[in-house]
C-alpha cells in the first residue's frame, strides 16, 4: 500500500491508543463525581434511590478503570519505545509528573477497593461517602499530572537546550507550563460534562423503553442538570483556552480558523472548504469573533500563518476538528438547557419523545467531542512533538516493526472493547434496576 515508515506507523499507533484510552479516561475522570453527587443527595434526602444510582455508577465505573488500566498501560509502554528520542529530553524535564500519576492512580485505586466493599458497613452513611474523595482526587490528580506532560509539550518550559545539552532544569516549572492551567480546566469541565451526557444518555434511552420508574428520572435529572453547567462552563474555559493559544501557540489558533493573514477585526470561520489558493470557500464567517475569542476585543489583531514558515504550519484540516468540538458544545448547552427550563417551568413536559432521544445522542456526541478536542490539539501541534524545540520525526524511533506492533494492539483493543461491552451489558441487563429495587425492598 505505502512504503513502510516509522514515524507514520509509530504516529498511528499512538493516536490509536490515545483514542481508545480517552474514552476510558474521560469517564474515570468523570464518573466519580456523579457518584459523589448521587450518594451525597441520597444521604440529604434519605433517599434509596440516589443511594442505588451511586452504586449501580459505581459498578460500571470499575469496568471503564479496568480498561482505563490497560489502555494507560499501553501508552507508557509506547511512549518509550515509539518515541525515545522525545523521552530523553522529557524524561528529564517532566518524569515528576509521570510519576506522580502513576503514584495518584494507587491512591485511587486502593481507595475504590474500600469503597466498593463498605457499601453498608456505616451507621455514619457520610463516612462511606468520604472515602469517595480520594477515589475522585486521585481520578482527577492523574489526569491533573497527565495533562500538565501534554502541556510541556505544547509548551516547553523549565530547561534549556542547547547543542543537545540539556541544562537548568526545574520540573516544578515545566509541570506549571503555561498551557497547563487552561488545557488542565478544559480536560476536567469536558470530563465531566461527557460522563453526565453518557449517564444522561443511558436514563433517557431507559424511559423511551417504556421504564418509568422514578429512578430513571431521577438519574436523567441529576445528569441534565450536571451536563448543564458543565457545557457552561467548558465554552466559557474554551475561550480561555483560546486566549491561550493566540499568546503561546497562535499557529494553532490560526490554523483552526485558515486564519492565513495577520489581521484586527479577525472574523472566526465555520465550515466551508479551502481551494488550491487557500481561499476559503462556502464558509459562515462570523464577523470580530476571532479577535474575540484571542483577545477578548473585536478590534484586536490575530496573529496569521503567514507569520511561519509553511513548513511549521499545522495539517489545516484541524479547523474540522475544532469547528466539530465547538459545534457539539453548543449542542450540548442547548439541549440540557431546554431540559432544565422545561423542568423548571413544570408545566411543560421534559420527558417528550423528541427532546429524549436529542439526549441520548448528546452521550456518543460528547465523546466524539471530546476525541475531536485531542486530536485537534495534537494534530494542531504538529509539526512539532516538542513545540519549538524537536519535531514529531526526529522524536520518534528507526525500528523496524512498528507495523507488527500496530496490529497487534489493534487485536488487543477489539477483545478489551469486547470484553468491556458484553462485561457492562451483563452487568447491567442480567440485574435490572426494577429487580434491584425490588430486592432491596425499595418501592
Ligand atoms: Fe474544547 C481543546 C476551545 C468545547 C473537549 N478546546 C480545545 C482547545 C481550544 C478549545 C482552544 C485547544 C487548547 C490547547 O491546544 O491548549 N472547546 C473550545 C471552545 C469550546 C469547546 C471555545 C466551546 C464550544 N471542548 C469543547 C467541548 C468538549 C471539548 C464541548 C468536549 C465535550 N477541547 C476538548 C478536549 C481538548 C480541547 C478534550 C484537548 C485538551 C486541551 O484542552 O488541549
Amino acid at each position: 500500500m505505502f512504503e513502510y515508515d516509522p514515524v507514520l506507523y509509530s504516529r498511528i499507533l499512538t493516536g490509536l491508543t490515545l483514542a481508545f484510552h480517552t474514552i476510558f479516561s474521560t469517564l474515570g475522570v468523570g464518573v466519580p463525581l456523579l457518584i459523589a453527587l448521587a450518594e451525597w443527595i441520597g444521604i440529604r434526602r434519605n433517599d434509596e434511590h440516589y443511594h442505588l444510582l451511586a452504586r449501580r455508577w459505581a459498578r460500571g465505573y470499575i469496568i471503564t478503570v479496568a480498561v482505563g488500566v490497560v489502555t494507560g498501560t499501553a501508552i507508557a509502554l509506547q511512549l518509550s519505545l515509539l518515541w525515545p528520542n522525545f523521552m530523553q529530553v522529557a524524561g528529564q524535564t517532566i518524569s515528576l509528573p509521570l510519576f506522580l500519576e502513576t503514584f495518584a492512580f494507587f491512591f485511587e485505586a486502593i481507595f475504590l477497593g474500600i469503597y466498593l466493599y463498605t457499601w453498608d458497613r456505616f451507621k455514619n452513611k457520610m463516612i462511606h461517602l468520604l472515602l469517595l474523595i480520594p477515589v475522585a482526587l486521585g481520578a482527577t490528580m492523574s489526569g491533573f499530572f497527565i495533562t500538565t506532560v501534554n502541556g510541556f509539550m505544547n509548551a516547553p518550559l523549565g530547561f534549556n537546550l542547547e547543542n543537545g545539552v540539556l541544562t537548568g532544569i526545574n520540573p516544578i516549572m515545566a509541570m506549571f507550563n503555561p498551557a497547563t492551567p487552561t488545557k488542565m480546566a478544559h480536560v476536567l469541565s469536558s470530563a465531566y460534562l461527557t460522563s453526565a451526557c453518557v449517564l444522561a444518555a443511558i436514563a433517557a434511552f431507559m424511559i423511551l423503553r417504556g421504564r418509568n420508574h422514578v429512578y430513571h428520572k431521577k438519574a436523567l435529572h441529576l445528569s441534565m442538570v450536571v451536563a448543564f453547567v458543565c457545557a457552561i462552563s467548558t465554552a466559557l474555559i474554551g475561550d480561555l483556552s483560546g486566549k491561550y493559544l493566540a499568546k503561546y501557540q497562535p499557529e494553532k489558533l490560526a490554523a483552526a480558523e485558515w486564519h492565513f493573514e495577520t489581521v484586527e477585526e479577525a472574523s472566526l470561520i465555520l465550515g466551508g472548504i479551502l481551494d488550491e489558493n487557500n481561499e476559503v470557500k462556502y464558509a459562515l464567517e462570523i464577523p470580530y469573533a476571532l479577535s474575540i475569542l484571542a483577545h477578548g476585543t473585536p478590534g484586536s489583531e490575530v496573529i496569521g500563518l503567514e507569520e511561519f514558515p509553511e513548513e511549521q504550519w499545522p495539517p489545516l484540516v484541524v479547523h474540522y476538528l475544532f469547528d466539530l468540538m465547538v459545534a457539539i458544545g453548543m449542542f450540548l448547552a442547548f439541549i440540557s438547557f431546554i431540559y432544565v427550563f422545561m423542568k423548571w417551568r413544570k408545566k411543560s413536559n421534559e420527558l417528550n419523545k423528541p427532546l429524549l432521544w436529542l439526549i441520548v445522542s448528546s452521550g456518543p456526541l460528547a465523546m466524539l467531542a471530546i476525541e475531536a478536542g485531542w486530536f485537534f490539539t495534537e494534530e494542531g501541534r504538529q509539526p512539532w512533538i516538542l513545540r519549538g524545540y524537536m519535531t514529531t520525526a526526529e522524536g520518534a524511533t528507526t525500528s523496524g516493526y512498528v507495523d507488527v506492533m500496530l496490529y497487534l494492539f489493534i487485536v488487543l483493543y477489539v477483545i478489551l472493547a469486547v470484553s468491556a461491552v458484553t462485561v457492562l451489558r451483563r452487568t447491567f441487563k442480567e440485574n435490572p434496576v426494577e429487580r434491584e429495587l425490588e430486592k432491596r425492598g425499595i418501592e
